[in-house]
């Protein structure tokens, strides 16, 4: 399963308290009371594994370790060791009580989120001239507190939308290595998958029905995974005689979600092709183009036909010269 939203608390650790003491030998040599350890501080980092969200399904509290205490001779306390989070690229963490956002968009990017308390002084540091023998040291600082909400937005270049068995986890698998289940039946797909075209990272979406909006069928909460994708490929079933109301229905649930979605280029992917006999796909297509403005591109492929999907192929890699990821 994978988790694509986790709340968590965490916490920084609290810095070591300076302490009070002096040479044991001779009094008169003055204060030697170090400085407590600063807390470790909790640090976010970005991994390629889009399932690094699962391990903060049931453990949702994470304290870093306290500083220690200063110690005798001068010497300072321990700090606490930082506790690093991994996170796949593409999470939005959100602060709760700020509503900041950050964004983690590469493997190895660091995001210090909350920084570990300082260490307290201890009386060493408070000497002077005029006091040699000072009691004065300070406490450590508590580290910082955050409720924070973390969001998957799966960095893919393309997204594969559709209505229910559609044929977008087929396509998935002959388009990359991926095996995406697949079945006659609606709602195979219950959470998004990935696959890699060369470079070029797919993102089966599972699918939207009308009302998708409203919660029906497995809804749309997955449609965050194609915000920053920036083709969409349409994936319309030859099986229906409707294709113009399927295409609307989807459009609709995208606008509704954010009106962002449908202003993003997009493919017209007629699938199943080889179901329809030559002038029956014609027919179908050319209905479609008189709804459609004319501009768009309307392309058929059938998961059978070798050709389709190789020109399928080159079309996406022609378009995506700019969509290619950073971090890959
Ligand atoms: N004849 C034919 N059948 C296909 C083709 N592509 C997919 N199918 C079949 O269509 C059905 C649905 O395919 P899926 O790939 O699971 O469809 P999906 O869009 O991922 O479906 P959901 O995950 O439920 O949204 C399966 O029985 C596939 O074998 C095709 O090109 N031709
Ligand atoms: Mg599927």
């Amino acid at each position: 399963m994978l988790i694509d939203e986790a709340k968590i608390k965490i916490t920084a650790g609290r810095g070591g308290n300076g302490i009070v003491a002096f040479d044991k030998i001779k009094m008169s040599l003055g204060p030697t009371g170090g400085r407590g350890g600063n807390g470790g501080s909790v640090i976010f980092v970005g991994v390629e594994d889009v399932f690094a969200l699962n391990k903060f399904r049931h453990k949702k509290i994470y304290l870093a370790p306290n500083g220690q205490d200063g110690r005798n001779n001068r010497s300072d306390g321990p700090a606490g060791k930082d506790l690093i989070l991994s996170v796949p690229i593409g999470t939005v963490i959100h602060d709760l009580i700020t509503q900041k956002d950050q964004e983690i968009t590469e493997i190895g990017q660091e995001i210090l989120i909350a920084k570990g308390g300082i260490g307290g002084r201890g009386n060493f540091y408070f000497r002077s001239a005029n006091n040699t023998s000072p009691k004065k040291y300070e406490e450590g600082k508590p580290g910082k507190k955050l409720e924070l909400k973390l969001e998957l937005r799966l960095i893919a270049d393309i997204g594969l939308i559709g209505l229910p068995s559609a044929g977008k986890s087929s396509l998935l698998n002959e388009l990359t290595a991926a095996h995406a289940k697949v079945g006659e039946y609606h709602f195979t797909t219950l959470e998004p998958n990935l696959g890699a075209m060369g470079k070029i990272i797919l993102a089966d979406i599972p699918g939207l029905i009308e009302g998708a909006f409203q919660g029906k069928g497995l809804g749309i909460k997955f449609l965050r995974h194609i915000q920053r994708t920036k083709t969409l490929i349409h994936c319309l079933s030859l099986e229906s005689n409707n294709l113009w109301h399927n295409y609307q229905t989807i459009r609709q649930e995208l606008e509704k979600y954010n009106p962002e979605l449908i202003k993003k280029k997009e493919l017209i992917l007629l699938t199943k092709s080889d179901l329809l006999k030559k002038d029956e796909l014609h027919k179908k297509i050319k209905e479609l183009r008189k709804k459609l403005k004319n501009s768009q591109k309307i392309l058929t492929v059938s998961i059978y036909d070798w050709e389709a999907l190789e020109e399928l192929q080159s079309i996406i890699k022609n378009n995506n010269h700019s969509l290619v990821l950073k971090s890959k």
